[in-house]
């Protein structure tokens, strides 16, 4: 009996460091390392499943497949690299490097995966995407006041007075960050959540607010604006280390703290409470995606930053404002060899099927690792016709998912208990090392080994060769610069010196006259068309106004209720477990009132309908649910009938490139109304 160290690949913030067990050649079990500073021995339920979930399921794909009428057929590597060696030289000799699409999706990644880009720029370039379906928002509003988005190390959050969770749902997202935030609470911080759906975090949270979605900007300002009618800015850091502060207080003074609570739908009594609990520091604010999810995302980031400004929780051990990291940040990104493409094209990916519609020269080659766009992007429906537009689409993948069916050769990938390689993370300054536990299950290969054979059938074979090891010390070595050696990165993992604990202490921030930034334009217009008719408030909802915007609901066919989709409990992204792999309905959580009105009930099946399309789902009758608007979860599959992005509106946010996947407005129909 062996014990091998690997970490967790999945698309989590958590990047957990694993211990192995594997008898005779069979992985037998997977449990935490304790002796991860961070991760501590903890391994999420759906990581301790994954050899059953993932690893040993039968449903695995462990040989190449190639689609033949319609139908999957296996084949040998040697024949699925053949043929896609030449599909690619193929494509590329009638219609340019332009007309193959690589589509990196966030299904592992690791850093051998910036090799795949070197991959394609080897080719002579390709198109790529821009922007994002995760973050990016968030990160551009961030930029524009501090110059670069750095976050505290989770750790410092121990410092805290206050923590405020701000979009985010850490006890089912990053149980991590949420293990400290706990203890930061056993050691007396108050934590409060700001989320207009009560998630696992906002019950166990000493406050939560319910925010109307979307205008948190608001909330924010009023915040700022209690701290300022106090006196209690921190007149030194205004003065001496920031931009901008006068057009910053002509926008605060361009509302009353009662138009401001009435726009973010929260009492002003409530925002006064707040506002002092926060002044009573450090307190810090860890940002969710949630933000992100907005046309005007980062106009919320901004209105947020700078009020930690005001409040001079910036720079301060236990304040601040954070959002996560960069899993490749660590790594030397110069190996994707950008500047060897003499071609380069990129795509939106918030809106790649649009942009794979429309491009010119047209998309006539995708080839996909680790994604499941079709699933995952917004507006399912236009995604999925955009892949099937393509000539021929190459993936490579674990599973067959929603994806696949646009697919024409499936390439069997290995997981993270079959290779080496390092790993960054989202959520901390930590990188583990991934180790091969086991032989590679069938015939699956590395995304690394599949890139460097098609290179050899193609020509530049030299360009790609080395050893995972070899390449590792490559992309490393920031890393070694800073003292590591590479064995020992290989060892253990390792939390990475030079990112502070606590950022921008000498209150130098990385704008040019580094100096902060305040927000000096906010231009709002109503995030979504839609949303002014229906501006109910929570506290009033008796009211016979908001009757009569009931009544609207029902009768003027609008789509006055926003769509929200949060994380899954018992899965990450699109990787359903077995039991869930059913079709069935979408659960949609709605509050009763707005049910009666529609004439459903709990457990009815309806129509849930948006400007993109429409899915039969399940009603599920929530008190605790806002009446602007119904939430479910993502990442169900278009095939289970489970797939909220059939509904999801493809548009890109103002700043960041990042997917407002919120602003997508819907209405209920009874099935009896077809
Ligand atoms: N179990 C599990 N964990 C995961 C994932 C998973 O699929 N499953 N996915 C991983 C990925 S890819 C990511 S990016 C992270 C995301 O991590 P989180 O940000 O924690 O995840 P979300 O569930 O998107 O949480 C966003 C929250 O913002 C709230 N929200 C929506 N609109 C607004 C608004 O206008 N204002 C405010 N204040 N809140 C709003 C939503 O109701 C939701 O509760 O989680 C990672 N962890
Ligand atoms: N409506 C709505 N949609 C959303 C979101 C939302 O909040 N609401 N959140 C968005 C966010 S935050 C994100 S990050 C995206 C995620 O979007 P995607 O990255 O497209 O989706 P995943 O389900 O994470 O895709 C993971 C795929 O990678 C495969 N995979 C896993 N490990 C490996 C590996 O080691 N090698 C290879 N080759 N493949 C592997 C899995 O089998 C799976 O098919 O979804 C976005 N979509
Ligand atoms: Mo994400």
């Amino acid at each position: 009996m062996k014990k091998i160290l690997t970490a967790c690949t999945k698309d989590c913030p958590g990047s957990c460091s694993i211990i192995a067990t594997v008898d005779d050649g069979e992985i037998t079990s997977l449990n935490g390392n304790p002796d991860h500073t961070y991760t501590q021995g903890f391994l999420c339920s759906s990581t301790s499943k994954f050899l059953k979930d993932r690893f040993y399921n039968p449903q695995r794909i462990l040989h190449p497949i190639i689609k033949k009428n319609g139908e999957w057929e296996r084949i040998s590597w040697g024949e699925a690299l053949q043929i896609a060696a030449d599909k690619i030289s193929e494509i590329i000799l009638e219609h340019g490097p332009e007309s193959i699409l690589y589509y990196q999706g966030f299904g592992a990644r690791s850093a051998l995966r910036i090799l795949n880009r070197r991959f394609f720029n080897l080719l002579g370039g390709a198109s790529t995407l821009y922007g994002t379906v995760c973050g990016g928002t968030g990160q551009a509003g961030q930029e524009m006041d501090l110059g670069e988005r750095i976050s505290h190390d989770p750790i410092d959050h121990l410092n805290s007075n206050l923590i405020i969770i701000w979009g985010r749902n850490p006890a089912v997202t990053d149980l991590h960050i949420w293990k400290i935030i706990k203890k930061a609470r056993k050691n007396g911080a108050k934590v409060v959540t700001i989320d207009p759906v009560k998630t696992r975090t906002a019950r166990a949270s000493d406050i939560h607010y319910q925010p109307k979605p979307g205008n948190d900007s608001y909330l924010a300002m009023a915040m700022a604006k209690i701290i300022l009618k106090e006196g209690l800015e921190d007149q030194e850091f205004i003065e001496n280390h920031s931009e901008n502060f006068d057009q910053y207080q002509k926008i605060l003074n361009d509302y009353t703290l009662e138009e401001l609570a009435v726009k973010c739908d929260i009492p002003l009594s409530e925002l006064e409470i707040l506002a002092n609990i926060y002044l009573n520091g450090p307190s810090s604010i860890i940002t969710g995606w949630g933000l992100h999810r907005y046309l005007k995302g980062h106009l919320i980031f901004r209105m947020i930053d700078a009020l930690a400004a005001v409040s001079g929780n910036l720079g301060v051990s236990g304040g601040g404002v954070s959002q996560g990291f960069d899993e490749f940040g660590f790594f030397d990104d110069k190996w994707a060899a950008e500047e060897l493409a003499p071609h380069h094209r990129k795509l939106p990916m918030p809106t790649i099927g649009q942009a794979i519609l429309d491009a010119e020269p047209p998309i006539k080659l995708i080839f996909l690792t680790a994604g499941n766009p079709v699933a995952m992007c917004p507006n399912s429906m236009k995604v999925k016709k955009a892949f099937k537009s393509a000539d021929f689409v190459i993936m490579v993948d674990q599973f067959l998912n929603d994806t696949s069916q646009t697919a024409d050769l499936f390439l069997p990938a290995t997981t993270f208990l079959e290779d080496q390689d390092l790993l960054g993370a989202y959520g901390h300054h930590i990188v583990s090392p991934l180790n091969p536990v086991a032989d590679p299950q069938g015939e699956c290969k590395s995304e690394l080994w599949i890139f460097q054979q098609l290179a050899n059938i193609l020509g530049f074979g030299n360009d790609m060769a080395g050893n995972s090891q070899q390449w590792l010390e490559k992309l490393a070595d920031p890393i070694l610069k800073k003292g590591i050696n590479l064995e020992n990165l290989l060892e253990k993992p390792q939390r990475i010196p030079g990112p502070p604990v606590t950022p921008y202490s000498d209150k130098q921030f990385f704008t040019e006259s580094r100096k902060f930034q305040f927000i000096n334009e906010f231009e709002m217009n109503e995030c979504n068309q839609y949303s002014e008719k229906n501006e109910f408030t929570q506290d009033n909802f008796s009211s016979k106004e908001n009757d009569s915007k009931i009544e609207n609901i029902r009768d003027s066919g609008d789509y006055s209720l926003r769509l929200l989709s949060i994380m899954p409990e018992k899965w990450v992204g699109s990787e359903i477990p077995d039991k869930e792999m059913v079709k069935g309905h979408l659960e949609l959580k709605v509050h009763p009132q707005i049910l009666e009105s529609l004439g459903l009930k709990n457990g009815d099946l309806a129509i849930l309908e948006s400007k993109s399309g429409s899915l039969e789902v399940k009603i599920s009758s929530d008190p605790d649910t806002r009446k602007d608007c119904v939430s479910t979860y993502r990442g169900g599959w278009i095939v289970h009938n489970k797939c909220v992005n059939v509904l999801t509106e493809d548009m890109i946010s103002e700043k960041g490139n990042g997917t407002p996947y919120y602003e997508t407005m819907v209405r209920i129909r009874k099935l009896s109304d077809n």
